[in-house]
């Protein structure tokens, strides 16, 4: 999920709106027709199979039914397409896969074998393990999303598959109170198309569907125990579309490269700029310098908060924070063929209670009444429109807007370059340990 350069910041920013090339627009995509696709994955039904109400049959005593021996059901070692195995079952004694681990350089070489470094390290296995556990729901999910999400498909139906395997395999459907808090979304499954950068999704009723030439950056977040991790990767299927994925991928894993201790935000940014705009794209006859989206950044990442106090830019700048042993980071990078800066566009669907507002009073009682279903639920997790739906509620908007004017709430509103514009994403979470720098949602598609 993106953060956004805090507004004064963005007063020092020339905004250069002339673009060098005019590129003929992607329409969003029009409404269309449903199209269903069931997919089906409960292959449970052995257990309430055999011999129920057999005793009032007529006759044939000699057809007695037979009862099955009752299957103890096996633990499975494999997912199921859409993915509905808690990895917990996959991985028992919650042995999941670690992250990419880079040793740290120069003046932090020697943390990787320092004792007193290591004994940090295993001070943390608890924390590691939820991390580990969330990165590796993220993999699954996204993968199969990779294979499955084709033209034709409703917004929704890809947001719904992407968000119910998510849940699913963290074992929490979250629809009893508090379950989402437990482990789950660790913010809403944005699907942002073609100029839109960052956080769409759809709202109830919302028809779209993901067209042949469209870009659709998919990031979502996956959360146990409030440990969230942040991934983003973007669809394509003409190849047209080729070079642009690949400066962002390219920056993106420049990012990272550049993360450690003590490593300035502002020189990462430099080095994700540089990366970035030596690339360029042709799209359908006219050629597009890539630019960075230098209004949206990384950024740390706390227990329940998935925005924290450092942001990481993907611009050259002078701002001196420092990366720190123990922080965690989404380095997300956005490469853009339009003017290379997002502004609001569009319905909101994504929120999130603001994590420094203390108690005020609502007059409102539709508002408390909502206040208290988000502090139950999600607490500072983002949710979306969609999630207050199939808790239950409805007709919320009046309290939830009430809510974002008293500052409660946050609205986390789409964020759009200009139209007829592409854009595109990845992004990974990191963890700065104090041995080595762990890619947690490193996989070997991205
Ligand atoms: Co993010």
């Amino acid at each position: 999920m993106a953060a956004q350069v805090p507004t004064d910041a963005l007063k020092e920013l020339k905004v250069n709106d002339a673009a060098k090339a005019n590129g003929k627009g992607a329409k969003p995509a029009p409404a269309g027709d449903d199209d269903d696709h069931a997919e089906d994955s409960d292959d449970d039904a052995e257990e309430n199979a055999a011999g129920i109400g057999a005793d009032g049959a007529t006759g044939a005593a000699k057809k007695k039914k037979k009862r099955k021996p009752k299957k103890k059901k096996k633990n499975p070692t494999t997912q199921t397409e859409p993915p509905s195995v808690m990895v917990s079952q996959l991985f028992p004694n919650k042995s999941y896969p670690r992250g990419e681990e880079v040793e740290y350089i120069d003046e932090n070489r020697y943390r990787t074998t320092d004792e007193e470094k290591r004994h940090l390290d295993n001070l943390n296995t608890e924390f590691l393990s939820d991390y580990r556990e969330a990165a590796e729901i993220h993999r699954q999910v996204r993968q199969y999303a990779q294979k499955s999400i084709k033209p034709g498909q409703t917004l929704t139906e890809i947001a719904e598959t992407i968000e119910n395997s998510v849940r699913s395999l963290t074992g929490h459907s979250g629809l009893t109170e508090g379950d989402a808090m437990v482990a789950g979304m660790g913010f809403p499954c944005g699907l942002s198309l073609n100029h839109c950068a960052a956080h769409y999704t759809p709202n109830a009723g919302n028809k779209m569907v993901l067209q042949q030439d469209d870009v659709m950056k998919v990031d979502f977040g996956v959360h146990v125990n409030g440990r969230i991790v942040d991934s983003a990767f973007t669809v394509a299927f003409e190849s047209k579309y080729d070079n642009l994925l690949q400066a962002v991928k390219e920056a993106t894993n420049a990012g990272i490269r550049e993360a450690g201790i003590d490593a300035r935000v502002g020189e990462i940014g430099g080095v994700i700029q540089e990366t970035m705009e030596s690339f360029e794209v042709e799209i359908d006859g006219t050629t597009y310098p890539v630019k960075s989206i230098r209004n949206l950044t990384g950024h740390n990442i706390l227990p329940y908060s998935i925005h924290g106090t450092k942001a990481v830019p993907i611009v050259k700048s002078n701002d001196q924070t420092k990366m720190e042993e123990g922080d965690v980071f989404a380095i997300e990078t956005f490469g853009s063929t339009g003017n290379g800066y997002v502004r609001d566009d569009m319905e909101v669907s994504h929120y999130a209670k603001n994590a420094d507002v203390q108690h005020v009073d609502l007059r409102l009682s539709s508002a408390k009444t909502l206040l208290n279903v988000i502090n139950k639920n999600f607490g500072t997790l983002p949710f979306c429109r969609r999630y207050l739906d199939r808790l239950g509620q409805d007709k919320y908007l009046l309290g939830l807007n009430s809510l974002v004017n008293s500052g409660i709430v946050e609205a986390y509103p789409p964020l759009c370059d200009k139209k007829g514009s592409y854009t595109a994403q990845f992004e990974h979470t990191i963890l700065i340990r104090p041995t080595v720098k762990e890619v947690i949602s490193r996989g070997d598609d991205y």
